[in-house]
């Protein structure tokens, strides 16, 4: 397997202020590579002159790509354009420009929800495209599989080295939130603070509680992204998870646990529950050597310690 140092290299992280780009940046420093970011105000990631000047200017040898616009399932059953649209152009412009630019490696992030909904669990890489996507978030999906075949037709076609990741649902430090537009997890922790803070007895949960969910801690991720730049140099794309699945309901109980959280939950059936399960099978990058770390508990007690220091600001 041909390897790849990143020591004194250009490594651009395209979304750095995001959830995923954060970490990155905070764990590349260990790989002494030279980290370039760019704010959002300054370089729109959609617009397809201004990141082809901005490239050229700037010469990275390598791309993560951790752009994206991303929300929790009633974001993205809410503003479907805006998810296909922002995440397309970013997919389209960043892997088209990076072979007009001599980019030496790219690697692309996708998102579990691009397996059919009822895939067989857990879910393997050659699942994609079997069957019919979760309606929540079809729209994602579909500019998150478009970028994923960027990166192979780029490699088949050009020989390009550019690779993508899929990860299974993220949580951590810098996350998202807002109750309304983030993810189950850092949206359960926010309510149940706040339960525990207004001595509330009751928090409600969407939908019934029952679907799973498979949850990685983002600095987790971030060592598998940067241990496949270094390694892997395959254009199928490769999925990353912890191997554990754990029921909605189950996974408040939990929360609750670390938070304090005395009281009961309650749920709120008109709101959706998605895809019942989508445990991926990350069997492909074990086997190359990489391992999830840290255990949902623990993950939960870091994301928690995060969001009380850093909620106000
Ligand atoms: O994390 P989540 O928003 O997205 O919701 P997905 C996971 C499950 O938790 C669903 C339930 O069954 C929700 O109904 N849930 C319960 C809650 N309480 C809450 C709550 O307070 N907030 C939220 N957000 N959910 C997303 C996709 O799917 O996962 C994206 O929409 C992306 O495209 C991402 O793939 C990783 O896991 O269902």
């Amino acid at each position: 397997m041909k390897k790849i140092s990143l020591k004194n290299k250009k490594v651009f992280i395209a979304g750095h202020t995001g959830l995923v780009g954060q970490s990155l940046c905070k764990r590349l420093e260990n790989e002494k590579c030279k980290i370039l970011f760019v704010n959002k105000k300054k370089l729109d990631l959609r617009d397809f002159n201004k990141t082809d000047r901005w490239l050229k200017l700037n010469k990275p040898d390598y791309i993560f790509i951790a752009a994206a616009r991303v929300g929790g399932i009633l974001e993205n059953s809410s503003y479907p354009a805006n998810f296909i649209y922002d995440n397309l152009s970013i997919a389209l412009n960043l892997i088209h420009l990076s072979y007009k630019n001599n980019i030496k490696k790219v690697l692309y992030l996708g998102s579990s929800c691009i397996y059919p909904k009822f895939s067989k669990q857990p879910i393997k890489e050659d699942s994609l495209l079997t069957g019919p996507l979760e309606p929540t978030n079809e729209w994602y999906a579909i500019a998150k599989i478009a970028g994923l075949k960027l990166c192979k037709a780029y490699g088949i076609q050009y020989k390009k080295n550019f690779i993508s990741a899929m990860p299974t649902n993220l949580y951590g430090p810098g996350d998202n939130f807002d109750v309304k537009s983030g993810h189950v997890l850092p949206g359960l922790i926010n309510k149940i603070h706040e339960a525990v803070k207004q001595n509330k007895k009751k928090v409600t949960i969407w939908g019934t509680g029952k679907p799973k969910r498979e949850f990685l801690f983002v600095d987790d991720l971030a060592d598998a992204l940067i241990f496949l730049m270094k390694k892997y140099n395959k254009s199928d794309h490769i999925n990353i998870g912890s191997g554990k699945e754990v029921s909605i309901l189950n996974l408040a109980k939990t929360i609750a646990k670390v938070i304090g959280f005395k009281g009961k939950f309650i749920f709120d059936k008109s709101k959706p529950d998605g895809t019942p399960r989508k445990l991926i099978n990350s069997k492909k990058i074990n086997s190359i050597g990489w391992k999830c770390k840290t255990d949902l508990f623990d993950g939960i007690n870091t994301t928690y310690k995060w969001y009380l220091n850093n909620k106000s600001k």
